[in-house]
């Protein structure tokens, strides 16, 4: 186990981009593939390269993702492992909340400081990859960089949403810009290489994950920029000036889920034939809580492309180009076609589904007859018989009680109740 590293994983921000669903959670909790939660990606990289030591920022303290890392990381005691959440806390030094990335950083050196390590790795908390940190560790050592950063070549049109950079041939990095405008892209066009040039991948971004000298890192947040709160706007373009800031490229598959669009496509990427983040890899597997649910009971469902998580209960017609998450409940005649379904925390007892009839509330999950398309459901909705809802992308944006709309995608936000006959 890498004594030298510690990883700090940025597990969010004001959490805007994907509401609804941090409605009522922090980013890292969020459910994903059916049956992990966002932050279980980063640190389950962290684990397959042999980096055990984390500590995961975010902005607000849910009791679900307490709950979850302390059921899902177990280290032996003999072991200096371990996985610590630090939310955003109002200290004798600070009575702000984080502000921006480095400064997220900055309030977690307090803690961080107590432990021994060489160097920090920074990552993000709303990324799907599978990624060798020590690989990125080797090649930052055997160039003596004070800094380095991931980068990977993206094209014109997500070029704008990334930290953009240019590097020399020795991979040092001489310019670096923040989500520059689409005007000043022809500027920040590099040499990629002919693959993906092929692929009009022309500018090398940013991935957001950082590899810094421990002892720098200090000297420059609390004393060098000590007013600057973030990385990719303030800190990087500076220290590329006065420090050896290199960039690390890598080639792999990686995403940005960080929005409800790119967070929904990288679901449903999952239930291709051979997906590019591939769940089956033992190699890299990632881990999540081991919940010990029965198996998925299946009746009468032609299921087409799709992912079912352990406790389902589908006596749908036809499922396509879906995930189903957890203690998913789907009845008769039902066609889901292209939904991330994310689950319940619980399964309804017979006695309470007959008491929910009584009282005309729908079961938990999906009933008989719907027809639903284009949607995410967060946890434990209760959506009736007859239900219609059918994303398009000519739907306008929009936010309502029971649901959001974004790019045309619905959303069920988390335990919301659509009764018969509802139609979206
Ligand atoms: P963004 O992802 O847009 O760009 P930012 O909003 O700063 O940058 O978030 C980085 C990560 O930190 C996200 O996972 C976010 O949730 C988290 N985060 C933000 N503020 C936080 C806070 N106060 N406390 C805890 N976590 C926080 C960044 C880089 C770009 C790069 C892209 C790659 O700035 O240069 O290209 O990542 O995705
Ligand atoms: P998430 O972060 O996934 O949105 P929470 O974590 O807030 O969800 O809730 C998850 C936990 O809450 C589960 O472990 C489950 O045991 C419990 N839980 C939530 N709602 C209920 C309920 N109505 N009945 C029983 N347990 C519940």
């Amino acid at each position: 186990m890498s004594k030298e590293v510690i990883a700090v994983i940025l597990g969010g921000g004001a959490g805007t981009r994907l509401y609804p669903l941090t409605a009522s959670r922090s980013k890292p909790a969020v459910p994903i593939a059916g049956k992990y939660r966002l932050v279980d990606i980063p640190i389950s990289n962290c684990i397959n390269s042999s980096i055990t030591r984390m500590f995961v920022l975010t902005q607000f303290n849910s009791a679900s993702l307490n709950k979850h890392i302390k059921n899902t990381y177990h280290f032996s005691v003999f072991s200096s492992a371990f996985v610590d959440i630090l939310a955003a806390e109002q200290t004798p030094e600070s009575t702000a909340w984080y502000q921006g990335t480095a400064d997220a950083v900055r309030q977690s050196l307090r803690h961080l400081s107590q432990h021994d390590c060489e160097y920090v790795l920074i990552l993000s908390g709303d990324q799907l990859y599978q990624m060798d940190f020590q690989k990125m560790l080797d090649d930052h050592k055997a160039k003596g960089a004070d800094i380095s950063i991931a980068t990977i070549p993206v094209g014109d049109r997500e070029a704008s949403d990334f930290g953009i950079l240019k590097a020399d041939e020795n991979n040092t990095i001489t310019a670096f810009i923040e989500k520059p405008k689409k005007d000043l892209l022809p500027d920040w066009i590099s040499d990629t290489g002919p693959d993906m040039q092929a692929q009009g991948r022309n500018y090398l971004a940013s991935m957001g994950i950082y590899i810094f000298n421990r002892k720098l890192l200090i000297d420059l947040l609390m004393d060098l920029y000590k007013d600057y709160t973030d990385f990719g706007k303030e800190i990087l373009p500076r220290a590329l000036k006065e420090y050896k800031v290199t960039s690390y490229q890598y080639d792999g598959y990686w995403t940005d889920i960080g929005h409800i669009y790119s967070f929904f496509e990288a679901n449903l990427a999952l239930t291709q034939e051979i997906p590019p983040f591939n769940l089956f890899d033992k190699s890299n597997a990632v881990y999540t809580r081991a919940r010990m649910l029965p198996p998925a009971k299946i009746s009468g469902t032609t299921l087409e492309k799709t992912i079912i998580a352990e406790g389902c209960i589908i006596n749908a017609s036809r499922i396509e180009n879906s995930v189903i998450g957890i203690r998913s409940r789907v009845g008769h005649g039902t066609t889901m076609v292209s939904c991330y379904m994310m689950g319940s925390d619980y399964f309804e007892t017979i006695e309470e589904m007959e008491y929910s009839k009584e009282r005309g509330l729908p079961k938990l999950g999906i009933g008989d007859r719907c027809y639903i398309k284009n949607a995410i459901i967060d946890k434990n909705c209760r959506i009736g018989n007859d239900v219609r809802i059918n994303g398009s992308i000519h739907m306008e944006n929009a936010d309502h009680s029971l649901y959001t709309i974004r790019d045309g995608i619905v959303v069920i936000k988390k335990g919301a109740i659509l009764p018969d006959g509802f139609v979206i």
